[in-house]
């Protein structure tokens, strides 16, 4: 979640994302009945707004204005002063299990630079699906949007990375997609991408999730590894998709930042702090099994 001029009021965001979650479960004269208990003296829990469907992330645009993010709609709605007041995009997602809209990140100077990043699942039937089939083979996306006042323009395409999971023996699924996008104070777009099924040696299993090393870690192969994957990572990008001349091993043709090696990099220390901050659980227990944890530990608490 990122804006202009709201540095410094993360507590009243919390606040409000905490009070956003509870109005999509609970009316709202039941939620001093039955709403969570807030156990910290600084925060509060109210109602923001109502009404969403299955909300996932949200960026500010001003005080009391905001984006926000609907997974199985696949809608941008806007939020103006607690009321849904125009869905700002409509986009034809696949969101079956994991997938879906997921993440959203401002550009860093934004609104001076007007670009909004989506992190989604696209379906292949033109409209919203939850059938698990519905989907490309490199189904989930980063897109540039461009923020017009009223709507989100589509610019250009970042990245595909995959999304359809036909695992031998078992039934299709939709799972492990990350979504989490995030500029860090170096500029860079941070990418967070589960490991679509991929359970290899990118978790530190070195016979795969099975333990068989005589079996793929999915259709594709494994447990090793591979370029057409990229899953399971964290990649960082320039604002327009392609690949920072500093990111660890560039010269060898990677792309991608795929492990906290790159925190002892100067200047990528508060970003990593951050992202060690926000990271979903589902990643810190990756990071535990890369025996990471320790150095992710040390510099959330420099
Ligand atoms: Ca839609």
């Amino acid at each position: 979640m990122r804006g202009p001029g709201l540095r410094g009021v993360s507590v009243a965001i919390v606040t409000m994302f905490v009070a956003m979650l509870a109005a999509v479960t609970i009316v709202p004269e039941q939620a001093a009945a039955q709403g969570p208990e807030m156990l910290h003296p600084r925060l509060d829990v109210r109602t923001v707004v109502s009404g969403l469907n299955q909300p996932t992330s949200m960026a500010f645009l001003g005080p009391n204005d905001f984006l926000v993010l609907e997974k199985a709609t696949g809608k941008v709605q806007r939020v103006v002063n607690g009321a849904i007041a125009a869905t700002v995009l409509d986009l034809a997602v696949n969101s079956n299990s994991e997938r879906g809209l997921l993440g959203i990140a401002l550009h860093p100077d934004f609104p001076a630079n007007p670009g909004v990043y989506l992190f989604w699942t696209e379906s292949t039937t033109g409209a919203d699906s939850g059938v698990v089939s519905n989907v490309p083979l490199l189904g989930n996306r980063v897109d540039q949007f461009v923020w017009t006042g009223a709507t989100l323009a589509f610019d250009h395409n970042l990245i595909r990375l995959r999304a359809f999971q036909a695992d031998p023996g078992q039934p299709l699924r939709g799972n492990h997609d990350g979504g989490v996008l995030e500029f860090g104070p170096d500029g860079k777009l941070y990418l967070f991408m589960g490991d679509n099924g991929r359970r290899g040696q990118m978790q530190n299993l070195p016979c795969g999730w099975s333990g068989d090393c005589a079996m793929a870690d999915d259709q594709f192969g494994g447990p090793q590894p591979d370029d057409a994957h990229l899953t399971g990572v964290i990649l960082r990008l320039n604002d327009d998709g392609s690949a920072p001349m500093d990111n660890p091993f560039f010269a060898a043709g990677a792309a991608s930042v795929t492990g906290w090696p790159a925190a002892t990099h100067a200047g990528w220390k508060d970003t990593v702090k951050h992202l060690v901050k926000v990271m979903p659980v589902e990643y810190r227990q990756v990071l535990a099994k890369q025996h990471l944890d320790t150095e992710a530990a040390r510099l959330a608490s420099v």
